[in-house]
């Protein structure tokens, strides 16, 4: 297996941490750096048209891409752990969980947005960090409520078991924090996020414990 990620990325601690938890052996890295502009490099566009971080290719087969779908693809073939639970509710308060962060919070923070903020539209450098502060608020406060008023949340976000919503909100709170995002406010959000980067999953998935982050 090939993984296609950067250091930094908050899509790739994801697919990281759930090979993790699932024992997969190890895999190659290929690392591209995104502040220099790696991921537009023809041949990786050739691997994923949008020019993103992570993509999974395995056995040299048609790439993975998206997190969530390489995360899904990793529990159908890869069953234990789980990361979804039994029960078709469940799962889908997992699902929704985890996509508040994949699709209504990163992707808005990400670098091609960044930039377009900053520069494209003018808004500049305190632009661009009240756009983040903004989304980031936005969307923890959300996850906070639904964790706080339902009593399936746990010592993690669904029952005392780690999910695919863990995985998301860990990344989330690590790429707010490296954002200069406030997090305190979100107590539920940051307790849950804390206990998981106690498990050595998630500790080596770390983006400063990645061979391609920068030293110091
Ligand atoms: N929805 C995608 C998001 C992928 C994504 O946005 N990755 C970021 C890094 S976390 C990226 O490659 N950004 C490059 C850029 O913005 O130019 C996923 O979950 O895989």
């Amino acid at each position: 297996m090939k993984l296609y990620g950067y250091w930094r990325s908050q899509a790739t601690f994801r697919v990281r941490v759930a090979m993790n938890l699932k024992g997969i052996p190890p895999r190659e890295n290929e690392a591209l750096d995104l502040a220099k502009g790696e991921q537009f490099n023809e041949a990786y566009r050739r691997i994923n048209p949008l020019a993103l971080v992570p993509s999974l290719v395995i056995d040299n087969g048609p790439p993975l891409t998206q997190s969530m779908a390489i995360m899904e693809y990793l529990e159908e073939t890869h069953p234990n752990p789980p990361l979804l639970p039994r029960d078709p509710r469940d799962r889908a308060r997992v699902r929704a969980l985890a996509l508040i962060s994949v699709a209504e919070i990163h992707p808005l923070m990400v670098p091609r947005v960044r930039n377009y903020v900053e520069k494209d539209l003018g808004l500049g450098e305190d632009g661009r960090v009240r756009w983040i502060r903004h989304w980031v608020a936005l969307g923890l406060r959300a996850v906070e409520d639904l964790l706080d008023n339902d009593p399936r949340t746990g010592r993690f976000c669904h029952g005392d078991s780690v999910t695919m919503a863990d995985i998301c909100l860990a990344g989330q709170v690590i790429g707010a924090r490296n954002s200069d995002c406030d997090v305190a406010p979100y107590t539920t959000v940051v307790r849950i996020a804390d206990e998981c980067m106690k498990l050595d999953a998630f500790a080596a998935a770390h983006p400063r414990r990645q061979p391609d982050a920068p030293k110091g």
